[in-house]
């Protein structure tokens, strides 16, 4: 069963370097994974592509024939897949029946929350049986202004709403949170969106105008008790597996490892251990708990990590890195000298 994930979100939310670095992670685990891009005016794509829809229309050639603007011919570009689904649905069968497949969209918001071209794509891909995510990446500057969060709130509902599908909100670029100064409260008030009253003060302090409105929106979001966020900085790997797990809860996706994978010690049983090892709720348990990667990073680990601690951490890790770097090196040289050994050939017995 093919699986995937829609990677929506704003221009600059961090959409092509997070398909990039799961393309990454996922070859590094020996997981299968293909990128689509289907931003028809992504002319500097950073990862290998498995499908292109500049094969298909490019944003420039559809601006130059029928004299529309960025925004309309992007509209015009989704149309054109969409009435072109054969095209795409023939290469994604090329990709085989257990593909894993992240398509990079555009970054224009109405795709997502308005216009109809991606939510009857994303339907029809679900009919001919792909279990789909999407994966929505919002900038975590957002959080650093009440009035501007609640309109991520919205846009985030929004999206959830009009294309149905199971949805991750992201709250992308983490890393660098602790730039744009103090917040006015927790990481996890902005991720876990429980009592939204509580901005109040905030608005009064940064749109008073507007107080009223953005209140009402608040309890409209709260109403619908949909929106909530994970956190991503792309370059840290536990952030990314932390992702991982929470998108694979909600696709179902079970990752099974090669039996040649190097699994880390209590991780998921291997394919070929012995059967009292893997129980009948083996699938379930493993999507559930997530594959081969530890334990649930707790939102207040990354506060401490980007927002309270953030220099000793970063000291913390270079630290780290230089004892790993120093380990590969010296295995390296002993499976040099070896190799020279061999070269040379094995001591006479005699
Ligand atoms: N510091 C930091 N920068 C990021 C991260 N993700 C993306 N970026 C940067 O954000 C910019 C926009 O990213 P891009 O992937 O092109 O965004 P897209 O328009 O949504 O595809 C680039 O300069 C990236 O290097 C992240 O997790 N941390
Ligand atoms: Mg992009």
């Amino acid at each position: 069963m093919p699986f995937g994930e829609v990677v929506i979100g704003s221009p600059g939310s961090g959409k092509s370097t997070y398909c990039y670095g799961k393309h990454q992670l996922f070859s590094a685990l020996n997981r299968p994974i293909s990128i689509v891009n289907l931003d028809p005016a992504n002319d500097n794509i950073p990862y290998p592509c498995a499908i292109d829809i500049s094969q298909l229309i490019t944003l420039q050639d559809v601006m130059r024939e029928h004299g529309l603007g960025p925004n309309g011919g992007m509209l015009y570009c989704m149309e054109y897949l969409e009435a072109n689904y054969d095209w795409l649905e023939d290469r994604l069968k090329e990709l085989g029946k257990d593909a894993y497949v992240l398509f990079d969209l555009p970054g224009q918001v109405e795709i997502s929350t308005n216009h109809d071209s991606l939510k009857h794509i994303v339907s029809r891909l679900q009919k001919s049986g792909w279990r789909l995510a999407a994966v929505h990446l919002c900038d975590a500057h957002y959080v650093t202004d009440a009035s501007k969060y609640i309109s991520l709130l919205l846009l985030s509902l929004r999206a959830m709403l009009h294309l149905e599908l199971p949805h991750i909100n992201v709250l992308s670029k983490v890393d660098l949170i602790s730039q744009y100064g103090d917040l006015d409260f927790n990481l996890d008030f902005y991720t876990e969106v429980q009592d939204l009253s509580h901005l109040e003060n905030a608005l009064s302090a940064s749109s008073p105008r507007y107080k009223a409105l953005n209140l009402a929106i608040c309890e409209l979001v709260e109403d619908f008790g949909l929106v909530g966020f994970e956190t991503l900085a792309v370059e840290d790997k536990h952030s990314m597996l932390n992702l991982t797990r929470a998108i694979d809860r909600a696709t179902g996706y079970v990752f099974v490892p090669p039996p040649d994978t190097k699994v880390p010690e209590g991780a998921v049983p291997k394919p070929d251990a012995p059967s009292s090892q893997r129980p009948n709720t083996y699938s379930l348990l493993s999507s559930a708990v997530g594959p081969m990667h530890g334990p649930r990073t707790d939102v207040r680990d990354v506060q401490e990590r980007w927002v309270d601690a953030r220099e000793e951490w970063d000291a913390y890790e270079k630290v780290q890195w230089r004892r790993e770097g120093e380990i590969v090196r010296k295995e390296a040289e002993t499976v040099a000298k070896k190799n020279k050994i061999r070269e040379r050939g094995a001591p006479d017995s005699k």
